[in-house]
Parts: structure tokens; C-alpha cells; sequence
């Protein structure tokens, strides 16, 4: 860096400063203490690395920004604001926090221009991260350096780096030698309760590096030193981590350097002395036009970059690809191969795990899907994720489309919602339904970003039988259905499967989590498969013999047999029963109420029949309905005698249904 531009940088990194102190102040909450601690090594940064055009920032070919410490939030909305992104006001920046603005409390994907990820939970950005640089070298592995060569910047906290899933993301970053990624590490050895030598002794560096990444130490208030690390990070083979020692809350008189800078506004003494420390001599939200001017020189950068670009992209041979590759969306020649898949299936009915039926979808599909990216926590041979298309990705070859993520179950979530982010990419990934619980945080994310992640999570009830409690998941289903936004599949037979992914992969604003048994299911389905049934998340898969039903029995996944059986044990007893087929409950409870009638007629008890607790079926089958299914943890036998023991039987849903007709 020349010494005319050492002179911008700190000038734009006080505009940054005092933007963030007065923003806090007034929406009297909020932290100012991680922006002005991090905006020097944040103006280098910008100024001189990030490829991004803010004329475009959904440009394929951009570097991906994770703020990682959202609470920092103030430090990217300056930012975008000083480089004129549209939409970025200095009236957003005076709306911090409230409701409607562009500035919420965290940064919030979909929300505001040039925001890349969901972050405030500790440890995800990070992590998602990994995710988007994983993303960037398979699509620069299929379409070539000239479409997609771009770096993933991340600025964590000490909170981030003290977070579980940190480990997970960078000791798989580091395995596949992910060196587009670049960690700013915001070394200011202060948490909320203070220092952080009250609980972390870590060597953060020597962690990364047992990981397989490069380190490097500056003094975050020196820009040159920045800039040259930056520089260096960019040459190396492996992900790199700059430490960037800092002092929390810069500038402030009193509590730089302390919790007390971290999240709650300075007060006005405290930013008059800190614009008095950092020479800023401008009023609350006043920036002058050349500290514009010297940050928007980075756009104009940028712009050329783009340029070039675009002029690449329209002479490629791979150009329609590439750009129908972004738009995402199921390729023709999968969705044949699907519809193929679902007749055979018709044909042949098999009695099948639906882990195996799932299995089976993948290997129909996968060769024609190369923006489907699947993996499994180390469990493929039980998830059955692997399609025998799927070569495995590698440090040295990222062509393949498959991922051993390890026994990872949340660096592998967090970074599935990374390569969806990005784009370009439709991941999935397995592990068994009971560790969900190990991915939660992530999935939630994936929810509340309206990522389309899916995830094959097997092994779903008592059913799995003799490895126990400790691997039966009874409240996940429930759990996992209280989400916002996300969707349960849990198929009843091989058709039921094969439709359940293709509403998981044609299904654009969210998650699906596709619950997959263990155990075999017989074929149920009598129709021809011509039409998604599932697509509703509940159908009529028997009527009910001999007129209008009595009892409604639903039930999902493996119980849906449970329900066939008890309808024709009901009908010996001139009982007309009908079996609604659920395959997501959250998926039927948003269809119309004409829909819903149709299938639960009004004033038609019903039983529901799920090896699960009962929490959440009140909405479908009301607070009288009956429910054959868990009360509590399940335990170690065959699954059989479990379903015996648990009362989980068709002979129960007799008797339930009895007490009601
Ligand atoms: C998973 C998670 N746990 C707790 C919090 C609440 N929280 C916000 S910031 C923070 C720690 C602050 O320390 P650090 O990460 O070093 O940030 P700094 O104060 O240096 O900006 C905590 C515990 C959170 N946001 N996410
Ligand atoms: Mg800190």
C-alpha cells in the first residue's frame, strides 16, 4: 500500500467508527465496541481486497463478506452504506434497529443488499463460510477460473472461535484445503464477561493450524501491516487466519479496551471524547463527500472486474450452463429421470427401508443433477446418501459431488446453508434423525434464510431398534416441526419417497427434512403415481369401505401400515375407517380449508398413528382425537417387541379408534 493511501484508511475507518457509535446511541441499544475495534483492518479490506461491485451485489463472480460477530451488525452497514449500495441510507443507518429498516439488530440474509448470511449466533457465520468457499472451488472445479474465482472473508470474534462448531468448520476447511477462505480474526481478548482469559486459554493459532491452515499476527490498527497480510493470505495454498490484535471500542476515552464498549451505547460523554481521540471532527451521521469518494474508489475497482467478467461469461461455451447453474431449479433431464424412477416404482412395488428407497431416488437422479451436492456425517452406508455417480470431493479434485464431511453433524449443516447461500448448489446431507439435535442452530438458519437444504436423516423412530434411547428419536419430529419455515417428509413407502424429494428439491423458500426408517415398509400406494399426492403433505390413501367414514385414521412414515391394517380389522367390525396418508404434516396444515375438509371431514374424529410424542397433532386431530404412539424415551430391543412393548400396534388403533365411533 502506497503512504497517500495509508493516509485514506484511517479517516475511512473513523467514518465507520463514528457511524456505528451514533447509530447505537440512538436506538439506545445495540454494539459499538466490534465495529470500532475492527473497522482499520475493515477499511483495508474493502478498500484494497474485496471484489465486489455494489452496482451488483448478487454478481456470481463476487467475494463473499461474513461478518461472522454479528452483534458487530453497525461495521457492514456502514460499510455498504460508504460504498452506495442501493437501498443502504444514512436514514437506514438512523433507523438501527427499528421495525422495517434495512438495519436490523443482526445482519439478516434477504434483508439487506450485500448481506450474504444470517449471522448473531456465534460460531455459524464462520462456519457457513466454509460452506461458501467449498461452493466457490466446485463450481471454479465445473465451469473454470475464468467464470468463478472468488475468495470467502470472514471477521470472527473470540466468540466465534470459542463456539463448538468452530471446530467442526475449520478442521474440514482445513482438510480440504480451502484457501479462498480468509478468517480476520478480531483479537481484542474481551468477551461480555470480560477478559476472555476468565475462560479461554486456547492457542487459537495453533488450533487453526493443527487444522491444516496458515496463521499469520498483525496489529489490526496498523493498515499497512493488514494490507500485507491480506496480500499474503491470498498466495497461500491452505485457509489462512490473520489474527488482528485490536482494542475493543477504539477511540473511546474510558471503555476502549473493555466489556464495557461491547453492547451497550457509549453515552454522549464518552463519543465526544472519542471524536475528539480520532481527530473526527463531523456531527452525528455527517460524512464528508472525499471519505465517500475514498471508499468508493473500491467500487470502482470492482466495476472493471465485473466488466471483465461479464465480457468472459458471454464469450464462454459453458455460458447457458453457468447461468441456469445460478438459477438453480431441478434440470430436465433429473426430473425425467425422477418421473422414470417414480414408474418403476409403480411397477415393481418394493418393500423397502425408505432409507433405501431414498437411496435408490439418488442413485436415478444424481447423474443428472451436478448442482446436487450430497454427503453424509460419516454414516453414508446407513443414510444411504452415496449415489455410485458421485465422486468423492477432494482437497485436489472438487469435481466429484459427493462429501464426507466426518462426524461433523453441525459444521456440515452450517455448511450446506454456506453452498446454498452461494448458490449454484443444491446440498443435502445425512446423519440420523436423533443427532438433528447436534445440526439444530443450523437448521433453524436454513429456515429463517429460506435456504432449500435438505437433509436425509435416517434412523427416524424406536423402529431402528436394538442401538436404544440414546439413538431413538421420540420428540425430533416435533421438535423440528415447531421450526418456522421447515418441512418434515416422512414417507411411508417407496413412491411416497420418491415424492417426497421431489418436493424437497422443487421447494424454493426453505428446508426439508426427509425422516427415513430404518426398517422396511411394504408398497401401499394403489394409484399409478402420475400425480404427487405428497404435495399436499396429507392425502386419502384408503376410503373408508362401504359409504362415508366414521373415523379417520392418519397416520406417517412406518405407522402408515399400522393404519392400513387396523382400517380392515375396523371394517370385520362394520367400523368405516379411512387412512390419511401424512407425509408432512406442516406441509397439509398450509393447504386451503377446503383442502383439509376434503381430507378430515368436518366432525369425523380421527386417531393419529406416528412412533413419536404426541406434541403438535392437536392441530390436525384436535384435543379429542386419539394418539397411538411415544410417551417417553424408547429402549433396547428388536423393533418388533419395541413396537409391542410401546403399544405402537394396529390392535391400539382399533381401540382408540373404537372409543370414538
Ligand atoms: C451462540 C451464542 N451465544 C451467545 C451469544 C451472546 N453473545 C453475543 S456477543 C458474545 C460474546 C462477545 O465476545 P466476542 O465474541 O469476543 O465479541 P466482542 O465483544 O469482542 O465484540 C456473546 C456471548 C451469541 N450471540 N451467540
Ligand atoms: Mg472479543
Amino acid at each position: 500500500m502506497t503512504a497517500p493511501d495509508l493516509d485514506r484508511i484511517r479517516p475511512m475507518a473513523n467514518a465507520v467508527r463514528a457511524l456505528s457509535m451514533d447509530a447505537v446511541e440512538k436506538a439506545k441499544s445495540g454494539h459499538p465496541g466490534m465495529p470500532m475495534g475492527m473497522a482499520d483492518a475493515a477499511a483495508v479490506l474493502w478498500a484494497k481486497h474485496i471484489k465486489f461491485d455494489p452496482a451488483d451485489p448478487q454478481w456470481p463472480d463476487r467475494d463473499r463478506f461474513v461478518l461472522s460477530a454479528g452483534h458487530g451488525s453497525m461495521l457492514i452497514y456502514s460499510i455498504l452504506h460508504l460504498i452506495g449500495v442501493e437501498g443502504v441510507t444514512m436514514d437506514e443507518l438512523k433507523n438501527f434497529r427499528q421495525f422495517g429498516s434495512k438495519t436490523p439488530g443482526h445482519p439478516e440474509f434477504g434483508h439487506t443488499p450485500g448481506v450474504e448470511t444470517t449471522t448473531g449466533p456465534l460460531g455459524q457465520g464462520i462456519s457457513t463460510a466454509v460452506g461458501m468457499a467449498l461452493a466457490e472451488r466446485i463450481l471454479n472445479a465445473h465451469f473454470g477460473d475464468a467464470l468463478v474465482d472468488h475468495h470467502t472473508w470472514v471477521i470472527a470474534s473470540d466468540g466465534d472461535l470459542q463456539e463448538g462448531i468452530s471446530q467442526e468448520a475449520i478442521s474440514l476447511a482445513g482438510h480440504l484445503k480451502l484457501n479462498r477462505l480468509i478468517v480476520l480474526w478480531d483479537d481484542n481478548s474481551i468477551s461480555i464477561d470480560g477478559s476472555t482469559e476468565l475462560s479461554d486459554t486456547v492457542d487459537h493459532k495453533k488450533r487453526f493450524e493443527a487444522a491444516g491452515w496458515d496463521t499469520l499476527s498483525v496489529d489490526g490498527h496498523d493498515p499497512a501491516a493488514v494490507d500485507a497480510a491480506l496480500t499474503r493470505a491470498k498466495a497461500s495454498d491452505r485457509p489462512v487466519l490473520i489474527a488482528c490484535r485490536t482494542t475493543i471500542g477504539f477511540g473511546a476515552p474510558k471503555k476502549a479496551g473493555t466489556a464495557g464498549s461491547h453492547g451497550s451505547p457509549l453515552g454522549a460523554e464518552e463519543i465526544d471524547g472519542a471524536r475528539k481521540a480520532l481527530g473526527w471532527e463531523h456531527g452525528p451521521f455527517e460524512v464528508p463527500e472525499n471519505i465517500y469518494a475514498d471508499w468508493r474508489e473500491m467500487a470502482v475497482r470492482s466495476a472493471a472486474d465485473r466488466k471483465a467478467w461479464n465480457e468472459r461469461l458471454a464469450a464462454s461455451n459453458v455460458r447457458d450452463a453457468f447461468i441456469a447453474r445460478m438459477a438453480g431449479g431441478v434440470p430436465k433431464a433429473a426430473q425425467d429421470a425422477l418421473k422414470a424412477h417414480i414408474a418403476k416404482v409403480v411397477e415393481d412395488k418394493p418393500k423397502l427401508a425408505t432409507r433405501a428407497a431414498s437411496g435408490k431416488v439418488l442413485e436415478a437422479i444424481a447423474a443428472d443433477y451436478p448442482a446436487l451436492i450430497g454427503g453424509s456425517a460419516d454414516l453414508t452406508g446407513s443414510n444411504l446418501t452415496k449415489a455410485s455417480s458421485q465422486a468423492i470431493i477432494k482437497s485436489d479434485d472438487f469435481s466429484g459431488g459427493y462429501i464426507h464431511y466426518g462426524v461433523r453433524e453441525h459444521g456440515m449443516a452450517a455448511a450446506m446453508n454456506g453452498m446454498s447461500l452461494h448458490g449454484g448448489i443444491t446440498p443435502y446431507g445425512g446423519t440420523f434423525l436423533i443427532f438433528s439435535d447436534y445440526c439444530r442452530p443450523a437448521i433453524r438458519l436454513s429456515a429463517l434464510m429460506n435456504q432449500s437444504v435438505i437433509y436425509v436423516l435416517t434412523h427416524d423412530s424406536i423402529g431402528l431398534g436394538e442401538d436404544g434411547p440414546t439413538h431413538q428419536p421420540v420428540e425430533h419430529l416435533s421438535a423440528l416441526r415447531s421450526i418456522p419455515g421447515v418441512e418434515t417428509w416422512r414417507p411411508c413407502d417407496a413412491l411416497e419417497t420418491a415424492e417426497s424429494w421431489a418436493c424437497a428439491l422443487e421447494r424454493t423458500d426453505g428446508p426439508a427434512i426427509l425422516a427415513l426408517s430404518r426398517q422396511g415398509v411394504p408398497h401401499l400406494r394403489e394409484d399409478d403415481g402420475s400425480q404427487n399426492l405428497s404435495a399436499r403433505g396429507a392425502y386419502v390413501l384408503r376410503e373408508a369401505q362401504g359409504g362415508a367414514p366414521q373415523i379417520v385414521l392418519i397416520a406417517t412414515g412406518t405407522e402408515v401400515e399400522l393404519a392400513v391394517q387396523a382400517r380392515d380389522m375396523l371394517a370385520e367390525k362394520g367400523v368405516k375407517a379411512r387412512v390419511v396418508s401424512a407425509p408432512s404434516p406442516e406441509r397439509f396444515l398450509k393447504q386451503d380449508d377446503a383442502y383439509r375438509a376434503s381430507v378430515l371431514p368436518d366432525g369425523v374424529p380421527c386417531v393419529a398413528v406416528e412412533a413419536a410424542i404426541r406434541w403438535g397433532w392437536d392441530a390436525i386431530i384436535g384435543r379429542e382425537g386419539g394418539f397411538v404412539g411415544m410417551t417417553g424415551f424408547g429402549a433396547s430391543a428388536p423393533a418388533e417387541q419395541l413396537y409391542e412393548h410401546f403399544g405402537i400396534t394396529a390392535e391400539r388403533v382399533v381401540e382408540e379408534a373404537l372409543k370414538r365411533v
